[in-house]
């Protein structure tokens, strides 16, 4: 016992950690009627410069809005009478989009700083994804509504496409829409699919079936999609009772990795952890277990426990400049755990607040100063808070922008 501390106590010496020291970047308080205050961050690159865009969220009052940071300076804000959710996101031609839990779609030049299109939906706003493909400028908002899901997709500002996408009553985690390259991706209960922006064909990809479940044992129960991630080369698809569909783009191939049928996977990210150009399957289950698959050989590279809930995947980066990427998570306690690539603890940090069931971490350098900082999202008091790192960078480097 005692030699294997000595052991510990050395390798932290030679290893040189430097524990994370959040301080409040930002604290926007609430008042006797919220119930909770929360900061919904996301990191953007536009031209040369970072900008940190952070959404507003306010429980029980008609409270909201936006607050952009240009390369760690408050550059522009602007007030909503409703909350924000993750309902944002900066595309490269520098329109900002953002829409409230009342239905209303904004358009900002970031550049001019004032609004330049509106649009009602009559919806909840619950997520907007922005992109330039071929000069042409494509919006999909994501509405949440009673029991299901609906995305739009408006190219240059006309709406050319609708779908709503029933969800599973009482799954509070509806899958969101993903945009990426020409198509968006999205689930439908056990089915996966894609719809093509030029062809506006919907074609199926995957069906998860139904499998024997922890919770519905008796008869087989629908294998519902929890979490998609999508990638150049992969597209993983996890569902509530533990498998993960693996689709290769190259190859046209789906292979899947069961985890157990009492394994909710929560969220998945793909990140190389071993160093081997490979990206690895890194993702948290909603019992409190962190876990890495290889991508190379889908075997189990570690599980970490923790005490609480997990509904955010974990994040992978380096923070003490060893090339080794650190795994860093936080569970609703306000316990943040720092782990080796190998899923050993280095080191746990306590927080005097309770977080949310959403909690995760993000990291940039978004102060372009060439040293990366690290985001705390979660806080249910309305703080975000920020831990300045030593780790150098090149400058503007986005390691981790969005959930
Ligand atoms: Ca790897
Ligand atoms: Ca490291
Ligand atoms: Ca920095």
């Amino acid at each position: 016992m005692l030699v294997s501390f000595c052991l510990n106590v050395v390798s932290l010496i030679i290893l040189n950690i430097p524990s994370l020291n959040f301080k409040v970047f930002l604290d926007i308080k609430g008042n006797e009627k919220t119930d909770y205050v929360r900061v919904f961050p996301k990191i953007f690159k536009v031209d040369k410069d970072i900008y940190l865009v952070l959404g507003k969220y306010y429980s029980g009052i008609n409270k909201g809005g936006i607050i952009v940071y240009k390369n760690g300076e408050e550059y522009f804000k602007k007030e909503f009478n409703a909350s924000l959710y993750y309902g944002f996101d900066l595309n490269k031609n520098g329109v900002l989009i953002a829409g409230d839990e009342k239905g209303r779609i904004y358009a900002f030049d970031i550049f001019k700083k004032r609004i330049i299109w509106g649009y009602y939906s009559g919806y909840k706003v619950k997520e907007i994804h922005t992109k330039i493909i071929n000069n042409q400028e494509y919006i999909v908002p994501v509405y949440e509504t009673f029991g299901s899901v609906i995305f739009e997709v408006f190219k240059e500002r006309r709406k050319i496409f609708s779908k709503e996408v029933k969800s599973f009553i009482g799954l509070t985690l509806p899958v969101i829409p993903e945009f990426y390259d020409n198509k968006v991706f999205f689930a439908e209960q056990n089915k996966f699919y894609s719809f093509d922006l030029k062809t506006k064909r919907i074609k199926m990809i995957i069906d998860t079936k139904n499998k024997m479940g922890a919770f519905l044992f008796v008869i087989p129960a629908p294998n519902l999609i929890s979490d998609i991630e999508i990638s150049d080369d992969v597209i993983l698809v996890g569902t509530m009772f533990g498998d993960i569909f693996v689709v290769k783009n190259d190859k046209n191939t789906i292979e899947k990795i069961s985890l157990g049928a009492s394994n909710f996977i929560t969220d998945l990210i793909m990140f190389d952890i071993n160093n081997d150009n490979v990206k690895d399957i890194l993702g948290s289950l909603k019992n409190g277990i962190i876990f890495a698959i290889d991508g190379k050989t889908h075997k189990t590279l570690f599980k970490f426990k923790t005490t609480y809930e997990l509904y955010a995947a974990p994040l992978a980066c380096d923070i003490t400049g060893d090339k080794s990427v650190e795994i860093i998570h936080i569970d609703r306690n306000g316990f943040l755990y720092i782990l080796t690539n190998k899923g050993k603890l280095i080191e746990k940090i306590k927080f005097n607040e309770l977080f949310s069931n959403n909690d995760y971490l993000l990291a940039g350098d978004i102060d372009k100063d060439g040293k990366l900082e690290i985001l705390l999202v979660g806080s249910t008091e309305g703080k975000l808070y920020i831990a300045e790192t030593d780790k150098t960078v090149v400058p503007g480097t986005i390691i981790r922008g969005e959930r």
